[in-house]
C-alpha cells in the first residue's frame, strides 16, 4: 500500500536525518522500528485510523499515532520538517550511494564541507578530497564507483534477472576442484522481488581463492572487478549488478549462510537471542567464549537458539522468530501456548518442522494464453508442455472482449475457442484441461462477459487490466464486486502493480480478503516476476484469513511456465503452505468446491 510506504518512509528519512544530527541513538533506533512496522501493515493507515485501530497496534504509541495524524491531514509532518531543515539536503541524498552510510555522510559533511553529491564527485574525481580518519584511497574509490553504478543503473534488479544470473555463477563455481557447496545468499535467498546485490557464499579452504577467483572472472558475464582477495571477490556483472562472492571454510559454512542470508532485521533479533543465552552470534560462529557452539550447518545455529530452522523466505522478523520458538518447543513435545496475535492464526496447526511449499507440489497451471489472444503458442503446444511437466490439470484463460489491444474474444469466438481446446482436450490423456477465460473486471466491478457465459466455461480467472490508477475507494468495490461473484473461480493479478514500474490498484486489501473469504474465490499469485501480484505481505493476509491462493504463471508462451518459481518463493515469503494453495489440490477437490460455489452450498 503505497501510502503506507510514503509514510514508512517519512519516518525513515527522520531517523537518518536524526543520525546525522548526532541525536539520541535510541530515538533513532525507535523511529527505524517505527518505519518497519507501518511498511509491514498490510491495511492502509488511513482506514486503520478511520476504525480507531491505529492506536492498538503493538509498536505505535501515542506520539505516534499524532505525527500519523498530521500526515494523514496534511501530507507531511512538521517536527520531522524542522528536523529535515537542519540537514543540507545534498548530504541526505549522499545516503542513497550504498557505501555511504549515516557516518561517513556525517564526517564528510562536518569534516570535509561537502555538502552537495556533485561537490563529493568533483573532490573524488580530481583527487582532492581532504585527509579525513578511515577514508583512504580505496573507500574513496568503493564511493565513487558506487556513484558511478548509480548513475547508470539507478535501481534495484528484479529477481527474474537476478536468481538465473546467480544460478549461473554457482553452476560454474561448484565445478571449480576444492569447492564443497556453493549457495547464492541476501535477499536473493529470501526469494525477495527485488535485490540490490547478489551475495555468494562459497565453501572451499582460501588456497582455493585463485582458482575461485579465475573462475568468476572467466564467466561471460563478468565485467569488471571491484576487488579480489583470499576471502571476498566483488565485481560488475555486464548488466551492472554487483555481485559479492564470499570464501567460507567448511566449520563456518552455516554461520556464514545464515548471517549472508539475513535478513538483518532477522539476525539482530538472532544475535539478540544469542546475547541473552550468554553467547555470541556473527559470522563465523556462535560461541560461548571462545568455544563454538555452533557453526557448521544453519540448524545447529537455530537448534542452540531453541529456534526450529524456517525457510529463508520467511526470515523477515514478521513473527517468524515467535514461531520458530514455538515449533522447537512443539518439536520436543512441550505443551504450547498461542499468545501472539500474529501466529493465532496457525493455532493448533503449528508443526513441528515448518513444510515448506515446493514446486513439485503444484498441480497445474490455472492461467495461461494461446495465440487466439495475446499468446505466442497454439493450443495443443500449451497443453503439450503443461503435460510434459506432468501437471494433472491445466487451464486455458484467453482475454476476453475489452482487451482489444491483446485481441480478446468476443462471445462467438470465445465459443469457438472453447470448442478447440476440448477437442485438444479429448487426444489427451492424464491431464484434465480446462476451457476458461481470463474475463475482464471492468472498472465498476462488472466482468466483461454475462453470467450466462460464465457458467459455460470450466474455469474462470477474473482480472484488472484497464483502468489501474483509479481511487483506493473504487478499487475496494471493484475487487469486493468481482470477488463476490461465484462464476469466478480465481481473481488474477488482483492488483495489476508491475514491480518497480507501475503501481497498480491500492484496494483496502483486507476488504479485498474478506471478500474472498465470504464468497470463496481464490486469489492468484501471479508468478510472472514483474508481477508477483498479489505481492508477499498481501498474500500473507489471505493466508492468515484463511483464504486459498492459486499460483499461476499466466504463460504467453511454453516457456512462461517456468516461472511458477517466483511464484512459490512468493508464496513461502507469505507463510503459505500446500494446503493454502488450491492448484496444489487434486482437480476432484477443486471441482467440488467450485460446484458448491456455483449452486449456492458453498460454506466458507
Ligand atoms: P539487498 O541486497 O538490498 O536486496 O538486501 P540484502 O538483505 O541482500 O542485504 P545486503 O546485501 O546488504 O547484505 C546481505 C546480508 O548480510 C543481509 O541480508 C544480512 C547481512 N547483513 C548485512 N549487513 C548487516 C548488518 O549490519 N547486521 C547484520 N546483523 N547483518 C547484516
Ligand atoms: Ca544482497
Ligand atoms: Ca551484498
Ligand atoms: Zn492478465
Amino acid at each position: 500500500m503505497s501510502r503506507n510506504q510514503d509514510l514508512a518512509g517519512l519516518f525513515n528519512r527522520a531517523a537518518d536525518v536524526m543520525a546525522l544530527l548526532e541525536e539520541n541513538s535510541f530515538r533513532v533506533l525507535g523511529t527505524r522500528k517505527v518505519a518497519r512496522i507501518i511498511e509491514d501493515l498490510p491495511e492502509d493507515v488511513k482506514l486503520l485510523d478511520a476504525q480507531g485501530r491505529l492506536e492498538h497496534i503493538s509498536g505505535i504509541g501515542k506520539s505516534t499515532v499524532e505525527k500519523i495524524h498530521e500526515f494523514l491531514r496534511t501530507g507531511h509532518i512538521s517536527e520531522f520538517e524542522e528536523l529535515t531543515g537542519r540537514v543540507p539536503a545534498g548530504v541526505l541524498e549522499m545516503l542513497a550511494i550504498s557505501t555511504v552510510g549515516v557516518k561517513t555522510a556525517h564526517q564528510l559533511w562536518k569534516e570535509a564541507g561537502i555538502t552537495t553529491v556533485a561537490d563529493l564527485k568533483k573532490h573524488l574525481v580530481e583527487g582532492t578530497m581532504p585527509k579525513m580518519k578511515g577514508f583512504g584511497e580505496k573507500k574513496q574509490l568503493k564511493i565513487r564507483q558506487n556513484m558511478e553504478f548509480m548513475e547508470e543503473a539507478g535501481k534495484r534488479i528484479g529477481i527474474g534477472w537476478a536468481l538465473p544470473l546467480a544460478e549461473s555463477y554457482c553452476g560454474t563455481l561448484a565445478k571449480v576442484t576444492g569447492v564443497s557447496q556453493v549457495q547464492y545468499c541476501g535477499s536473493l535467498r529470501r526469494g525477495k522481488e527485488s535485490v540490490g546485490d547478489i551475495d555468494i557464499l562459497v565453501c572451499a579452504e582460501s588456497s582455493t581463492a585463485p582458482a575461485i577467483t579465475q573462475a568468476v572472472l572467466a564467466h561471460e558475464q563478468t565485467q569488471q572487478t571491484l576487488g579480489a582477495g583470499d576471502t571476498k571477490i566483488s565485481i560488475r556483472t555486464k548488466a551492472g549488478l554487483q555481485i559479492d562472492f564470499r570464501i567460507v571454510a567448511q566449520q563456518h559454512w552455516g554461520a556464514a549462510l545464515q548471517y549472508f542470508t539475513g535478513s538483518k532485521e532477522h539476525n539482530v533479533r538472532l544475535r539478540e537471542l544469542a546475547v541473552k543465552r550468554g553467547l555470541k552470534l556473527n559470522e563465523w560462529g556462535l560461541f560461548k567464549g571462545e568455544e563454538s557452539v555452533a557453526g557448521e550447518n544453519e540448524q545447529g545455529i537455530y537448534a542452540a537458539l531453541e529456534l526450529a530452522w524456517l525457510p529463508p523466505e520467511m526470515r523477515e522478523d514478521r513473527g517468524e522468530i515467535e514461531l520458530a520458538q514455538l515449533m522447537y518447543k512443539r518439536s520436543r513435545g512441550e505443551h504450547i501456548e498461542v499468545k501472539d496475535q500474529r501466529l493465532e492464526y496457525l493455532g493448533q496447526k503449528i508443526p513441528a518442522v515448518w513444510p515448506v511449499l515446493e514446486i513439485a507440489d503444484i498441480r497445474g497451471d490455472m492461467h495461461s494464453h494461446t495465440t487466439a489472444s495475446d499468446g505466442h503458442c497454439s493450443i495443443d503446444d500449451m497443453i503439450a508442455e503443461a503435460k510434459r511437466r506432468g501437471y494433472e490439470y491445466f487451464a486455458i484463460t484467453d482475454h476476453s472482449k475489452s482487451q482489444v489491444q491483446a485481441n480478446g474474444l468476443r462471445v462467438d469466438r470465445l465459443v469457438e475457442h472453447c470448442k478447440a481446446i476440448r477437442a485438444a482436450a479429448a487426444k489427451v490423456k492424464g491431464m484434465t484441461v480446462l476451457a476458461g477465460s481470463e474475463v475482464d473486471i471492468l472498472a465498476d466491478g462488472s466482468l466483461d462477459y454475462p453470467d450466462e457465459v460464465l457458467q459455460k466455461l470450466d474455469w474462470v480467472v477474473a482480472s484488472p487490466h484497464a483502468a489501474l490508477s483509479q481511487e483506493s475507494d473504487a478499487a475496494t468495490a471493484r475487487l469486493v464486486r468481482a470477488a463476490a461473484n461465484p462464476l469466478v473461480d480465481v481473481i488474477g493479478h488482483p492488483t495489476g502493480r508491475l514491480v518497480g514500474g507501475r503501481r497498480g490498484l491500492e484496494p483496502d486489501m483486507k476488504a479485498v480478503v474478506m471478500a474472498a473469504a465470504r464468497s470463496g474465490v481464490a486469489l492468484e499469485i501471479n508468478s510472472h516476476d514483474l508481477r508477483l501480484d498479489l505481492r508477499d505481505i498481501h498474500a500473507r493476509l489471505a493466508v492468515e484469513m484463511g483464504v486459498p491462493l492459486c499460483i499461476n504463471t499466466d504463460a504467453h508462451q511454453r516457456e512462461d511456465m517456468d516461472k511458477i518459481i517466483y511464484g512459490i518463493l512468493t508464496a513461502r515469503r507469505a507463510w503459505a503452505t500446500a494446503e493454502n494453495v488450491i492448484n496444489t489440490w487434486s482437480w476432484e477437490k477443486i471441482r467440488q468446491r467450485r460446484e458448491s460455489r456455483r449452486n449456492g452450498s458453498f460454506e466458507g
